[in-house]
C-alpha cells in the first residue's frame, strides 16, 4: 500500500482525478489539502468533499490551504473552464463529508514526518507545498516523491503566452519546489492533450455504465466540454490532473519520461512560471526531476473507466 497526499484546486478534472485516486486499491490517500487555484478555496474545499463522497470509499480528511499564491492575488481563476463552482454549475448538493479541523500546510509537514515513503500528488499550485518546504525543509525530505500537473514541455502558450496555469497562478512556490532537493516527477501539459483527451466515444463508454461516478465525470466537466467546443472547435474533455493521477496509481502508463535539471522563471513579465529545462548538464544543476514525455492513451482511458464502471 502506497501513501498518498492529494494537494488540488478542486476543480472538474481535479474531482476526476481524486474519485480515480480513492478508487486505486494500491493507494492510501492519507489527506486531501486544498489550494487556491482553478477557482477560489472555499469552492475548492467544497468540491474535494463532494469528490470524497462520490468516490464512495474510504473519507481521508479534506484540510483547508492557502487561500491565495506567495505573492500578490490570484491573477486569474477558472470559471470560464470548469463552470461558476468549478464542478460544471451542476450546483451538487452540501456533501456529507466534512473539513477537517486544521491547517493543510502544517498537515503537510505533519504527515512528512509521520508517514514513511510518503508520496505527494499536487494538482493545483504548489502554495502549500512550498510554505510546507519554507517552514519545515528537513521534515518535507523525508517525502518520497512528488508527481505534479504542471508546466509545458514542447508545447508553450498553455496558459499564458509561455507558461502554464498551475505554475503561472504561484510561479515563486513552484521555483521553491524545484529548488528543494525533493524529487519530482513532472507531469507537464503536453501529455494531458492529444490522444488522452475524453472524445465522444470514451462518454459513451462512461454513460453506458449507469453509474453515479460515470456521469459525475461527464457532468462535472460540461463546462470544460462546452469551452473546448466553442472555442476549440474539439469535442472532448482534456484531463490533466486524472493523467498525473495515473502516472501514480500505474507507473505503467508511462511511454516515455526524461531525467533532467529544471527550474521556474520569476523575474521575466513576459514569461513567467516558464519551466526551463537542462537535459545534457551543461548548467551544472544536479538532476531533480523526471519529466513525462509520453503517455498510453489506451492505458489511461482504461484506468478511467474502471474507475467508473462501479
Ligand atoms: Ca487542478
Amino acid at each position: 500500500m502506497r501513501h498518498i497526499l492529494f494537494d488540488t484546486d478542486t476543480a472538474s478534472d481535479d474531482a476526476v482525478a481524486l474519485v480515480m485516486s480513492l478508487r486505486c486499491a494500491d493507494l492510501h490517500i492519507e489527506a486531501v489539502t486544498c489550494v487556491c487555484g482553478n477557482i477560489t478555496l472555499p469552492k475548492v474545499i467544497r468540491n474535494a468533499r463532494i469528490a470524497v463522497e462520490k468516490a464512495a470509499t474510504y473519507r481521508p480528511p479534506v484540510y483547508a490551504g492557502m487561500a491565495r499564491p506567495l505573492f500578490g492575488q490570484p491573477t486569474s481563476f477558472g470559471e470560464q473552464a470548469h463552470g461558476p463552482d468549478g464542478l460544471g454549475g451542476m450546483n451538487y448538493p452540501e456533501p456529507s463529508v466534512p473539513l477537517s479541523p486544521g491547517h493543510a500546510v502544517d498537515q503537510i509537514i505533519r504527515l512528512a514526518r509521520e508517514v514513511d515513503d510518503l508520496e505527494i500528488l499536487a494538482l493545483g499550485p504548489l502554495t502549500n507545498i512550498a510554505m510546507a518546504i519554507l517552514l519545515a525543509p528537513e521534515a518535507m525530505k523525508r517525502v518520497k516523491n512528488i508527481t505534479l500537473m504542471g508546466g509545458q514541455y514542447r508545447m508553450i502558450d498553455a496558459f499564458t503566452a509561455n507558461a502554464e496555469f498551475n505554475i503561472a497562478m504561484d510561479a515563486e512556490a513552484a521555483k521553491i519546489v524545484f529548488a528543494s532537493g525533493m524529487h519530482l516527477t513532472v507531469v507537464p501539459i503536453d501529455v494531458c492533450y492529444g490522444h488522452t483527451e475524453i472524445d465522444a466515444a470514451d462518454r459513451a463508454v462512461l454513460r453506458g455504465y449507469h453509474t453515479e461516478v460515470g456521469d459525475f465525470y461527464i457532468d462535472a466537466n460540461r463546462t470544460l466540454l462546452e469551452m473546448n467546443k466553442g472555442a476549440y472547435g474539439k469535442d472532448i474533455i482534456s484531463m490533466p490532473d486524472p493523467t498525473a493521477a495515473a502516472v501514480v496509481m500505474d507507473p505503467g502508463v508511462v511511454r516515455g519520461r526524461v531525467e533532467c535539471f529544471a527550474d521556474v522563471e520569476v523575474k521575466s513579465p513576459f514569461a513567467m512560471g516558464e519551466l526551463l529545462y537542462d537535459f545534457d548538464g551543461r548548467s551544472g544543476n544536479p538532476q531533480n526531476c523526471t519529466l513525462i514525455t509520453e503517455i498510453d492513451p489506451a492505458r489511461f482511458k482504461e484506468m478511467v473507466f474502471a474507475s467508473a464502471d462501479h
